[in-house]
């Protein structure tokens, strides 16, 4: 936003991309039929307003609010993305004074009918090990795998964003993996 040099504002590219990737996801989820008939269960998990911090580090993390609007709560066992192998779900936690972020200790997990926000300074989809920058306007894909039912694919799109960044305190995860 404080780079005159750009003809058209980011956000309202972003923006609009955003839109419309929330109407896609909304029409797939209901089946291709008109989803304004939400009254009885059409078990249908969602993703809206989907984003990720654009960054030239080797980390980033992606934000936006799940729905679970089927009559079962959902379970997300793990999630994977169009960028790198390496997704964690965070949560973010207080060390002293300093924010730090951490793998969540059990899967995350949306009763019926609630949302569940991923933002910055709170939970977040994590991005490790990451080979090339994001670009501010890239997208993202990211696939959340649920315990039941079908996995979930969504698309965040990168945007500047000057915080998310948190210290990373991976000790509390047993099994770290592999790491590359
Ligand atoms: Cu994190």
């Amino acid at each position: 936003m404080s780079f005159p040099r750009f003809p058209l504002p980011d956000w309202r590219r972003s923006g609009a991309v955003v839109g419309a990737v929330s109407l896609v996801l909304g029409v797939s989820a209901c089946g291709g039929d008109d989803h304004s008939d939400h009254s009885h269960d059409d078990h249908s998990v969602s993703v809206d307003d989907a984003w990720v911090k654009a960054t030239g580090a080797n980390m980033s993390a992606v934000f936006g609010t799940i729905t679970n609007d089927t009559d079962a709560e959902v379970v997300i066992e793990s999630v994977e993305s169009s960028v790198t192998d390496s997704v964690e779900l965070h949560e973010a936690a207080t060390d002293g004074d300093q924010s730090v972020m951490r793998p969540m200790e059990e899967p995350l997990t949306i009763a019926s009918e609630e949302s569940h926000t991923l933002e910055a300074g709170g939970d977040h989809i994590m991005l490790l090990a990451l080979d090339e920058p994001i670009e501010t306007g890239q997208e993202v894909v990211l696939t959340l795998n649920l315990a039941e039912g079908d996995d979930l694919e969504f698309t965040a799109v990168a945007k500047e964003f000057a915080g998310a960044d948190e210290e990373y305190d991976p000790g509390h995860a047993d099994d770290h993996g592999d790491g590359d």
